[in-house]
């Protein structure tokens, strides 16, 4: 595996952290400034250049950058012209090192929880979704054929391009995966939609973000589902973490805590030969922190990397 983290492209105690607790490689998170051009080979190179200055080499960008997703997702009139940007992103990503495109498919509402201050361990805070809390309120109106019509019309119009311009598009699961949220239906929500979507246009550059908690929420067989598409070559990219509970109530937890055999999971990711990046994800907001970006505090995730590492080295599995 390639240990990553995800760092936003302001250097950060973040950086400093990761680069502690020995991670070399980034995910990075692309500016949302207008001044940034994301179909200029140019802003690349000085946005990668930053990271590189540290000692940081960026693998994956996560999001696809939500200002031009956002119309592809829903299918507006400025999906066509967000796609042609999304091709030209692509291009201008030629020889970044940035192989891998974390994308999601959550229209109108992205990852999505109830409550961001549930007690953990030893009163560290996480995040936590209740169906019957989030209901009520309405963000949109799309069904889930409008949403596999999206998808569809998204894939098969940027697979090809990605093949021409080796770019890996790594679907990320829809977290929750519950069918529908605030008006607005998901699709991305089990194994089996998963499979479907990645059958809409079979390509070696089109597989998943294996976002481990989602697929836990799922009810899925986590491990299992590790071998089916490692067999298959789909793992592009691995979300370390866990949670405890189901689709329609669950609650994040640290990275030892959870329902899932986690060093079951790794030697699954072994056994199918899985050598590609790997991220935690989604850590509990520790004593001494400020819960302002609950899951993506700082501490937690020195936590989650030396559990990752201490389960690697115990199952000689290797990783930089
Ligand atoms: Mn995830």
């Amino acid at each position: 595996m390639i240990l990553t983290d995800y760092l936003l492209p302001d250097p950060s105690l973040q950086w400093e952290y990761a680069l502690q607790a020995g991670v070399r490689h980034a995910v990075i998170r692309l500016p949302e400034d207008s001044a940034f051009d994301e179909t200029d080979p140019a802003h690349w190179q000085t946005l990668i250049g930053r990271y590189t200055a540290r000692g940081l080499t960026p693998l994956v960008v996560e999001p696809m950058p939500n200002r031009l997703h956002d119309h592809i997702k829903t299918g507006d009139a400025l999906r066509d012209r967000s796609i042609e940007r999304v091709i030209a992103m692509m291009a201008a990503m030629r020889g970044t090192g940035i192989t891998t495109i974390c994308t999601n498919f959550m229209a109108c509402v992205g990852w999505y929880r109830t409550d961001n201050a549930i007690r953990e361990r030893g009163g560290a805070l996480v995040t936590g979704f209740d169906a019957r809390a989030a209901q009520g309120e309405t963000r949109g109106n799309l069904s889930q054929q409008q949403v596999w019509d999206n998808l569809t019309y998204f894939l098969k119009a940027v697979i090809p391009e990605a093949e021409r311009y080796g770019v890996r598009i790594a679907l990320h699961p829809d977290d929750p995966p519950v069918p529908t949220l605030m008006g607005v239906a998901r699709v991305l929500i089990s194994p089996e939609n998963i499979r479907r979507a990645l059958a809409i246009t079979p390509s070696p550059m089109l597989g998943v973000t294996f976002c481990q908690g989602t697929y836990s929420a799922m009810g899925a067989d986590v491990e299992g589902t590790i071998r089916e598409f490692g067999k298959a070559g789909k793992l592009f990219f691995i979300h370390f973490r866990d949670v405890a509970g189901s689709r329609d109530h669950f609650r994040e937890t640290f990275h030892d805590n959870g329902q899932t055999d986690m060093a079951a999971a790794l030697r699954a990711y072994r056994d199918v030969g899985f050598h590609g990046p790997v991220r935690v994800d989604h850590v509990p907001t520790m004593a001494g922190e400020e819960n302002t970006a609950p899951g993506y505090a700082s501490v937690g995730r020195l936590f989650a990397v030396g559990y990752l590492k201490g389960l690697l080295d115990g199952l000689g599995y290797p990783y930089e």
